[in-house]
């Protein structure tokens, strides 16, 4: 899109901003103790980027007296930048989320000098510091203070005929294999995201060389197995679907959906005597889930997740569908939705006449995952600091746990205490801190649903952390720090004595890879439990690779490097995966 030079800017907001209501609130300045630079933290950072939904051509607005116009490629232009930059925080329709709304309403009543002050400043309220960060030329806060004062756009709409004219079934089920028919270890075979090329590419864990790439959607955000483990389900971040059959030959993609405009989460159906034939999956956007058949991807059922917040009890218009679990207990799927706070038991035995239950969680849910039993679903509300607890057995809230700022635990980390028993640990995105909480209401009450232990980690920005049901050794990484060293090393504690120093393995410098930041993240276990895999994430036109380390020795044990390996980020080993082994 093409930026309008300043000199032009400049005279079109005289123009435009010479008269009306907008002009005589613009004296309004911000306090000025905002007025200061503030750190673009690695918390503060890890937002939602709704990059798809970006690049959807919107309406321009008319010209209205009193407010700005942008027009053309400007308005494209701050269009998308604020679906990339700030929609994540203040929603898609500016009804705020994390961050605060930024409805017209206010933005005029605010006026265009304040709006340009903070978003040049940002503000110690978490807001980040665009202008004087350098993540926003003066030119793009001059646009974004304008953009804001206009109406915005109202996002499209994807329901049910939108998705059955982008289903798609290459192969169908009476055509696919009726046994395995490749010679690969499937259980031990990781499904690896190659995030800027829009592929994943399946590797084998013996031989540790790249079996298949395949073509998905943009940016796969995981890959799930389903319960028998033959297909694998990749969900990119434009909300396509790709159904994965490990059997064929050469694994291909046999069907595919689209299910809406941005979405991060798919999961399949596990429950004994549903195994394989389910699926479901949440947008970002529009709100929603889709439940589809597991062979097919037919889209049968889409729910909209619009309804009131847990707290204020306010209605939310675009509530993001965040992590997706598989119940063991009932025929149900575990749908996290972000905004609202709520976690849903979503029954697929009828899907007619579907049954969901509501259980009244915290704002803000993200990622989580089960405790060692299967029974417990710990999820964290980040931006409140928080983990929720949901039985799955007997559906209910079963307690709201404080930790340290942000969690982020990805699935989480299961191991056994040496003195509180089971727990379940997470990392923090806001502070160098790993939480460990209690999760054996039976053997060791006292300590189920409390943090029994904080330990100090190398730094925040961490994202994911990871043991194994086999392994002495809990990795946590830390790929958003901004200092180089860390981002490019992960801690390892030793389970057995938890306040001795963790030890930190280079694993960066492990690659081999010279250039780039070499962010390492989200350790994944292959199927024995006695390897550990790290990507070494770099930028598109850099190398980047896997490490794999040998967990009894904490040692190097192999690099992955191949020229196909273009931006690996989560891996998702078939075994683990599919059993919920974390
Ligand atoms: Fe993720 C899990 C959303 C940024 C890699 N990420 C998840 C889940 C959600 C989510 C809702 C849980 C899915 C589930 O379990 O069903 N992620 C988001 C975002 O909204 C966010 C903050 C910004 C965005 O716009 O997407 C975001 N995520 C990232 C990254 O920057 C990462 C590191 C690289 C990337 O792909 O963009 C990243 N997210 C991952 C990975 C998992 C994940 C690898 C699964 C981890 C696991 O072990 O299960």
């Amino acid at each position: 899109m093409m930026r309008v030079m300043a000199g032009v800017l400049a005279a079109l907001i005289s123009v435009t901003l010479a008269s009306g209501a907008v002009l005589a609130a613009a004296d309004k300045k911000p306090d000025p103790a905002d007025l200061k630079k503030h750190g673009t933290t690695p918390a503060e950072k890890y937002e939602p980027s709704l990059d798809v939904l970006r690049d959807q051509p919107v309406e321009e607005p008319g010209v209205k007296p009193g407010l700005p116009t942008l027009t053309g490629d400007d308005y494209q232009h701050a269009n998308q930048i604020y679906f990339q930059r700030c929609a994540g925080c203040h929603g898609v329709l500016r009804k705020g989320a994390t961050g605060k709304a930024l409805t017209t309403d206010i933005t005029r009543e605010q006026g265009y000098e304040y709006l340009r002050d903070f978003i040049t400043y940002g503000s110690p309220g978490g807001m980040p510091n665009w202008g004087t960060s350098g993540d926003l030329s003066e030119q793009d806060v001059d646009m974004m203070a304008r953009y804001l004062l206009i109406d915005p756009p109202t996002p499209p709409e994807f329901g049910m005929k939108e998705m059955r004219e982008a289903w798609k079934v290459q192969i169908a089920v009476d055509q696919r294999p009726k046994k395995q028919m490749n010679k690969l270890d499937l259980d031990n075979l990781f499904s690896v995201t190659l995030r800027d090329t829009g592929e994943i590419a399946l590797i084998d864990g013996k031989s540790k060389k790249i079996v298949e790439v395949i073509k998905t959607g943009y940016a796969v955000h995981i890959s799930r197995i389903s319960a028998s483990g033959r297909y694998l389900f990749a969900i990119g971040r434009d909300a396509k679907i790709n159904l994965i059959d490990l059997w064929m030959e050469h694994p291909a993609t046999v069907a595919e959906l689209k299910i809406g405009i941005e979405a991060r989460s798919v999961e399949t159906s596990k429950m004994k005597g549903w195994e394989d034939k389910y699926a479901i999956a949440g947008a970002y956007g529009p709100p929603q889930y889709v439940i589809m058949d597991g062979n097919t991807l037919e889209p049968l059922k889409v729910v909209s997740t619009r309804v009131m917040t847990v707290d204020t009890q306010e209605y939310h218009p675009e509530p993001r569908v965040a992590a997706i679990v598989a119940s063991h207990y009932h025929p149900e799927f575990v749908v996290n939705v972000k905004e609202t706070g709520k976690i849903l038991l979503v029954n697929y035995a009828d899907i007619k006449n579907l049954n969901v239950i509501t259980i009244d969680a915290e704002r803000f849910l993200h990622d989580g995952g089960f405790d060692s039993t299967g029974r417990y679903f710990l999820v964290a509300a980040n931006a409140r600091d928080t983990v929720a607890v949901v039985d799955t057995k007997d559906r209910k809230l079963v307690a709201l746990i404080k930790t340290g700022i942000k969690p982020h635990p990805g699935r989480g980390a299961n191991f056994v205490h040496p003195k509180y028993g089971p727990v379940w640990a997470t990392s923090h995105l806001g502070d160098e801190t790993i939480s460990l909480i209690g999760t054996d209401p039976e053997k060791h009450a006292e300590n189920a649903w409390k943090v029994v232990q904080t330990l100090e980690g190398q730094g925040g920005g961490s994202l994911f952390i990871k043991t194994h049901p086999k392994s002495k050794n809990l990795y946590v990484d830390t790929p958003l720090n901004p200092e180089a060293e860390l981002a490019s090393s992960v801690a390892v504690f030793d389970i057995d004595d938890l306040d001795k120093e963790y030890e930190v393995l280079p694993i960066g410098e492990w690659s081999g890879i010279s250039e780039g930041v070499r962010r390492v993240v989200q350790g994944e276990y292959n199927k024995a439990g006695d390897e550990v895999w790290f990507s070494v994430w770099n930028a598109k036109n850099q190398e980047s690779a896997i490490v794999v380390v040998d967990d009894k020795t904490r040692k190097l044990k192999a690099v992955i490097r191949d020229p196909r390996l273009v931006t690996p980020t989560g891996k998702f080993n078939v075994y683990n995966t599919r059993l919920d082994i974390y």
